[in-house]
């Protein structure tokens, strides 16, 4: 089944006491038993609900996996991954990251024992360095939050398949349209679903996806134990908004090239961070692993002064500045004081993010309405 066919029916069948073709909200904490351990493979809410399971079939089966599992937040979702983990292992990270999964390594996870390296994942030279006999997952996020780095998926499985180690992706910035990790060899997809997925910021979810049956039980075990799971409200907007995916992202990428290239030619604009441009360090991994190159895109200001970004943050009237992305609506952040305030100055100047870049996630509006908003507020 392509793509299309899948964001719409995936998933979802129709409701067989009803008929109701749209998977009903099962507004339930509990199910009914008619003896002691006789149900219909639902008992609490937490471990299983059926407006849920329908969401994780139709996200498994976008990101081409054959379990997905759904939590309360993305952060929920990356939490419950690096609890796979024991005190003494360690991680090989991105080192340019969204400042939230930063703060849970360094801050929650490394007080239990567990060592985070972050390296430039750029070239796989500096991941193989990195890995030690204790490194037990590597964790990618590509294209990164919020400079747009494209690591090579393929070349991180060859360091990690076939030894005691795993390969999580998040999945966030490509979405499931764009990009297919588990295809590429990782062993768990992570998505903030709250972003592309959902697609219409009305929800906070996160989702993983595997193949492996064994790894699926374990993360289900955590799931279900350590509780951080979403209600059916949410699931059913996610289950809404997926049936759209496809036609979004097509708008996001004409948009986003629109504007990354308008951008680019702009006197007052200093560097345009965008993998679909030939010059890109990593344009040709994006190229071979990518479908289109999305609406993502960072950039700064001549100059990189902070008062000029704040007064073109200010400026702008379609684009709003709020955190988040992945909306029907552009939205544009400054990751400085946002997203990675939570990363120490000098580490995030280290991976580019200086005082004046501006994030943008480009909406599905009209793409010349877009770029006039950006040139009056860049006038
Ligand atoms: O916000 P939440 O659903 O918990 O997802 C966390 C998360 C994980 N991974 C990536 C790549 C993300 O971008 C995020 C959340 N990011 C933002 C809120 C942001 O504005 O970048």
């Amino acid at each position: 089944m392509k793509f299309s066919t899948k964001a719409v029916h995936a998933g979802v069948e129709p409701d067989p006491s009803t008929g109701a073709i749209m998977t009903p909200i099962f507004q339930t904490s509990t199910y009914v038993q008619s003896a002691p351990g006789h149900h219909k493979g639902y008992e609490y809410s937490r471990t299983h609900n059926p407006t849920r399971t329908a969401l994780q079939r139709a996200l498994a089966a976008l990101e081409n996996g054959k379990h997905g599992l759904c939590f309360a937040t993305g952060m929920a979702s990356i939490d419950a991954v690096v609890k796979l983990l024991k005190p003494g292992d360690e991680v090989v990270s991105t080192n340019d990251l969204y400042g939230g999964t930063y703060r849970l390594f360094t801050k929650i996870f490394e007080p239990f024992g567990v060592k985070f390296t972050f390296v430039d994942m750029g070239d796989p030279a500096n991941v193989a360095a990195a890995i030690t006999p204790k490194t037990k997952l590597v964790w990618v996020e590509t294209p990164t939050n919020p400079t747009l780095r494209i690591v090579d998926i393929a070349a991180m499985a060859k360091l990690t398949q076939g030894k005691d180690m795993l390969l999580a992706v998040d999945n966030t910035f490509a979405s499931p349209y764009l990009q297919n990790p588990l295809d590429l060899g990782a062993d768990i997809v992570m998505h903030s679903v709250t972003k592309f997925l959902g697609g219409h910021s009305d929800v906070v979810m996160g989702a993983l996806i595997v193949n492996d049956d064994d790894l699926a039980d374990r993360l289900a075990f955590i799931q279900n134990s350590c509780g951080g799971t979403p209600g059916p409200q949410d699931c059913f907007l996610v289950l809404r908004g997926l049936k759209t995916l496809h036609l979004r992202m097509e708008r996001h990428c004409s948009n986003g090239r629109a504007i990354a290239e308008w951008l680019a030619k702009h006197p007052k604009v200093g560097r345009v961070y965008w993998p679909g441009f030939p010059s890109h360090g990593n344009h040709d991994v994006a190229k071979r692993q990518m479908r289109d190159f999305g609406g993502m895109m960072s950039f700064t200001i001549k100059g990189d002064k902070l008062e000029d970004a704040t007064k073109f943050l200010s400026s702008c009237k379609l684009f709003t500045l709020a955190e988040s992305l992945g909306g029907v609506e552009s939205l544009m952040g400054h990751p400085a004081s946002m997203t990675h305030a939570s990363i120490p100055r000098e580490v995030r100047l280290r991976s580019g993010v200086t005082d004046s870049l501006i994030r943008l996630s480009v909406g599905v509006e009209d793409a010349g309405d877009l770029i006039d908003d950006l040139e009056q507020a860049l006038a």
